[in-house]
């Protein structure tokens, strides 16, 4: 590490990498893996490693704002916190409500859970979480009576049978994902199964795939557990002396999938597979089973989840090395926000809002005046409540619904009626800062101090390495100021991130007895400097286990929150296997949280999905994410290296759909449902399944006219969870038949013309994707306005074909591109995507060849056309790993010696090998 070198933690997904960002010459910044951090060990996949591209100040919010206009920080958080007052005092305290975010640090949610909970003295606090693993909190919660991940990432390393459910690892836990591969590589015996209805990157590397019908899982699992209840494969003395509720789930898996040929009809597999997999998990002891949105997005969530959970406690395995079923969160905060009670239907620190004493705990703790008694609203009633009004102000933190909730338009419109609509964010321009009465700017990552809790339950720091721009402020601090103005000074007088984690850290530990899974005793109490220096650390971690520390801790003299002198320090605790650093594996003793310290079996009655697909509505729409993207592109829509491998919102669809619905291939498109719609451009592929399409979830307004996925997505949700069904909407889809096309580089904005278009980031600033209803009748003069005007100095060369619908133009200065436009009347519009951009990004004036080409849209015979991404690590296209084929290279890893393609994060090795294999 170089003396400028601060280790943090990426703050993208719950793997939770170790990064080390430090100082280049130049004075920008430099991103690469910590290989002193356990969960990745120096490794990154594509969005890690392009986090200093994304650093830049552009949009961000920088001040507070009042309806638009620039208040300083009194006034906006005396308006916040004066509306609040007022509302509360009118209506209650059921009148609000806090919308927060797995991407808030520990620090933060704590103080907004605090302040919500135990002042305002409701639960309406739920966080989009409950998007993203509430399924998983309730399905531990019914097995093991306490929200607690049995496994480390470890353990998938010592597993010889990996089999990951409604996950596409190698897209969104690259870093998993890789670790897996290479212990496969290293052990030939380990085999992986995917179990998922699209073929993804993921099931492209598996030994077993299984492309079931979206929404069967539980049948797929009862059958399981039917089948190694015949086999005799249970293990009997864990079953006895360990679990309850055996009987009545074998029961239910029996009378629902009695046999192989009726899971392998219910599931639309092939029975020769479905035997298969089940062998495979019969015959080998170290099974891990990951997990996550494929099972957690659905109205059988919470069923999904037990539906697994029971064949690992039916065979004993978990708590012990190598096995166990394994939620991969995905948030870098998800786990975090369950710690700190961030959900509206929990407390602080793994504690019960149903449970009279925990709620009498958690007040006496806080010393606060009132504690919420009854659960708050979730997150898709929460919405529905502020749209009828009952909710009259809210205020979100580090999430974007308008994009990321379920109908997606009502929403909108919920917001667009709230009397009070209070936004923190980085950014200033959002669908969802877009209805914000009040603005409050968040300190980002890089800026900001606090902690973070990765799916191995593993607690890492994030540290600021950057001065904090203009005015932005943390989280914690802009809450604990509306909590100060609204008279709660003293409980909210933090001074530093420190300050909360050690009172956090002793709530956990307050009274707990190893009564609760969730303790930090062991922390309790540590001064600065020991938070400043924290080694990423697992918990469990007891007082009793301060010495087992990687780092001496000091003792804070007199710290806030310590633990009362009548909390004598817990014992070593029940239920959890002791490592050297914290916990790595709970329930090694086998011993649970339930009253009597029994895990249960959950009986599961498989149910079809919420709405199912009918005349009007044909297709299942399944939606999720692309490689490079995070959520709502706030952060990689900056980076053109992220934008090049999916640049427009696409729809997926099998060949026999896209013909019977009249689609071809790269057409746009627009996809319906009952809640609305949504346009993307139809990629027609056998990887998904016959009446299922796909879209992703990451395009917005800010990026697109019309793609936001979740505008079509049916709002059901689990009974258990209240997590949303988004995996499973009845749809339609038809062609959309624009009267022309046109790729404008560039260029920021859409042509006035436009009724779609998308933004994508490329090499030479912004380009525009754009398509019109009406060939403009002025003809290429009106198409001419869409490019700048030539300023002096500036030459602009055209090709005008009127008759045919063709109209091309550059822009150029000095002999460089400075911008261009294709536009054609109709369809087929293909100039050369990535040969334009690499010409937009060049320093020199183009060559001779280049100019003469330009105009064609297409390279010259004889230059470089690298191709469409295909590497992001390394910038490696298509036409150069099809060349590199043709020398010679053979397997992936002859491609990755000779090009670097697939050599780093591993997320294009699947392409890579299909590449090869085509060109074979
Ligand atoms: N690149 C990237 N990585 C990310 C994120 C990102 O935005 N971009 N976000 C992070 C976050 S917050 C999360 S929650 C995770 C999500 O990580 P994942 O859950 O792996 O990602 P998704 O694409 O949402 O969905 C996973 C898969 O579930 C499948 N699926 C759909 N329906 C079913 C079903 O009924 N059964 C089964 N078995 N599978 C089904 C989908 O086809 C999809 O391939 O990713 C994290 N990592
Ligand atoms: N159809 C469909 N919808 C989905 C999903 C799906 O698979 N399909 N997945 C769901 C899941 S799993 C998730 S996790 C959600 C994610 O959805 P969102 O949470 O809505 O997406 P993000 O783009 O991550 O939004 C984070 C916002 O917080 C801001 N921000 C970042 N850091 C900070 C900070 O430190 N402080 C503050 N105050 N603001 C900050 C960012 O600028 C951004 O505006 O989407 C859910 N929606
Ligand atoms: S896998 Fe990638 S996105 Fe996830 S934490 Fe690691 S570097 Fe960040
Ligand atoms: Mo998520």
């Amino acid at each position: 590490m170089s003396a400028t070198a601060v280790a943090t933690t990426c703050p993208y997904c719950g793997v939770g990498c170790g990064v080390l960002a430090e100082r280049r010459p130049d004075g920008g910044w430099r991103v690469r893996g910590d290989p002193d951090h356990p969960a990745n060990a120096g490794r990154l996949c594509s969005k890690g490693a392009a986090l200093a591209e994304t650093l830049d100040l552009e949009d961000r919010l920088l001040h507070p704002e009042l309806r638009g206009r620039r208040v300083s920080w009194n006034v906006a958080l005396d308006h916040v916190a004066a509306e609040f007052k007022r509302i509360i005092q009118a209506h209650g305290p059921q009148a609000v409500a806090f919308y927060v975010s797995g991407q808030l640090l520990t620090e933060d949610y704590y103080v907004a859970n605090k302040l919500m909970k135990g002042y305002l003295g409701a639960a309406n606090i739920d966080t989009n979480s409950r998007l993203c693993m509430s399924s998983s909190v309730a399905g531990h919660q019914r097995a093991f009576g306490a929200d607690a991940v049995p496994c480390s990432y470890a353990d998938l390393e010592l597993a010889d049978l990996l089999v990951l459910v409604g996950s596409n690892a190698a897209w969104c836990h690259p870093v998993l994902w890789q670790r897996m591969l290479e212990s496969r590589r290293a052990r030939p015996e380990v085999k992986i199964v995917v179990i998922d209805p699209r073929r993804t990157a993921t099931a492209a590397e598996a030994d077993l795939f299984l492309p079931l019908r979206s929404g069967t899982d539980t049948m797929l699992f009862n059958g399981l557990l039917h089948h190694l209840n015949r086999e005799s494969a249970l293990n009997w003395s864990f079953l006895e002396h360990r679990t309850e509720g055996y009987a009545a789930a074998f029961a239910a898996a029996r009378d629902s999938a009695p046999s192989i040929p009726a899971v392998a009809a219910a599931c639309g597999l092939d029975a020769e597979d479905v035997a298969r997999f089940y062998r495979m998990f019969t015959r080998t002891e170290r099974v891990v089973t990951c997990y996550s949105q494929g099972v957690n997005q659905s109205s059988s969530g919470t069923d999904k989840v037990n539906s697994i959970i029971n064949c690992h406690l039916a065979t004993g395995r978990i708590g012990r090395p190598g096995m166990g079923p394994f939620s991969l969160t995905g948030q870098p905060n998800a786990m975090g926000g369950r710690e700190v009670g961030g959900l509206a239907n929990q407390l602080a620190a793994h504690m019960h809002l149903d449970n009279p004493d925990h709620r009498d705990c958690v007040q006496r703790f806080w010393k606060s005046p009132v504690i919420a008694q009854t659960a708050g609203l979730k997150a898709v009633d929460m919405f529905r409540a502020v749209g009828r009004g009952e909710i009259k102000a809210v205020w979100i933190m580090a999430t974007n619904p308008v994009v990321s909730l379920p109908d997606a338009d009502a929403v909108r419109a919920a917001l667009a009626g709230c009397e009070l609509v209070v936004v923190s964010d980085c950014v200033r321009h959002t669908d969802t800062t877009a209805l914000a009465h009040v603005l409050l700017p968040a300190q980002a990552w890089g800026e900001k101090e606090g902690t973070v809790t990765n799916s191995e339950r593993r607690i890492s720091r994030q540290r600021a390495f950057l001065a904090p721009p203009g005015e932005t402020r943390p989280d914690w601090w802009i809450v604990s100021e509306v909590a100060r103005r609204m008279g709660f000074g003293d409980a909210f007088r933090y001074q530093s991130a420190a300050d909360i984690f050690r009172e956090h850290a002793a709530l956990s530990a307050y009274e707990n007895h190893n009564r609760r899974d969730f303790d930090l005793g062991g922390l309790a109490g540590i001064d600065d400097d020991s938070y400043d220096a924290l080694r990423p650390v697992q918990w469990p971690l007891p007082a009793a286990m301060r010495e087992r520390l990687p780092l001496p801790l000091r003792e804070r003299a007199g710290g806030r929150g310590k633990p009362s002198p009548a909390d004598s320090p817990p014992s070593p605790r029940k239920g959890v296997g002791v490592e050297s650093r914290g916990t790595a594996r709970m329930f090694a003793d086998g011993r649970f949280f339930h009253p009597g310290g029994r895990a249960r079996l959950v009986p599961i009655q498989p149910r079809p999905p919420a709405c199912a697909p009918d005349e009007e509505y044909p297709l299942a729409l399944n939606t999720g994410r692309v490689r490079d993207h995070w959520h709502t592109m706030t952060r990689t829509g900056k980076s053109a290296r992220l934008s090049a491998h999916a640049p427009e919102p696409c729809i997926d669809i099998h060949p026999a759909d896209a013909e019977r619905s009249g689609l071809v291939r790269d057409q746009l498109a627009c996809i319906e449902s009952r809640w609305g719609s949504a346009v993307g451009r139809v990629r027609i592929s056998d990887a998904q399944r016959p009446g299922e399409v796909f879209m992703p979830m990451h395009w917005n307004d800010q990026y697109a006219a019309r793609a936001r996925v979740d505008a079509v997505v049916n709002p059901a949700v689990d009974p258990h969870s209240g997590q949303p069904e988004l995996k499973h909407t009845p749809v339609r889809i038809a062609p959309l038949r624009p009267a022309w096309e046109a790729v404008l580089f560039g260029v920021a904005d859409p042509p006035a013309e436009s009724a779609h278009w998308v933004r994508v980031r490329g090499n030479g600033g912004g380009r525009v994707h754009a398509a019109g209803l009406q060939w403009p009748r002025a003809g290429p003069p009106v198409a001419a306005g869409w490019l700048p005007p030539p300023a002096p100095g500036e030459e602009l060369i055209e090709y005008a074909d009127v008759a045919a619908g063709r109209y091309r133009a550059a822009l150029l200065r000095g002999g460089r591109l400075r911008a261009c436009v294709f536009a054609m009347r109709g369809g087929d519009l293909r100039p050369h995507i990535e040969w334009l951009d690499g010409l937009m990004g060049h320093q020199q004036p183009l060559s001779v060849a280049d100019r003469m080409a330009l105009l064609s849209g297409q390279p010259p015979r004889n230059g470089v056309d690298a191709g469409p991404l295909v590497c992001a690590c390394f910038g490696v296209g298509r036409n150069t790993i099809l060349k590199a084929a043709r020398d010679g290279c053979r397997s992936v890893d002859d491609i990755g010696r000779a090009l670097n393609a697939g050599s780093n994060c591993g997320s294009c090795r699947a392409e890579i090998r299909e590449l090869l294999n085509a060109a074979s």
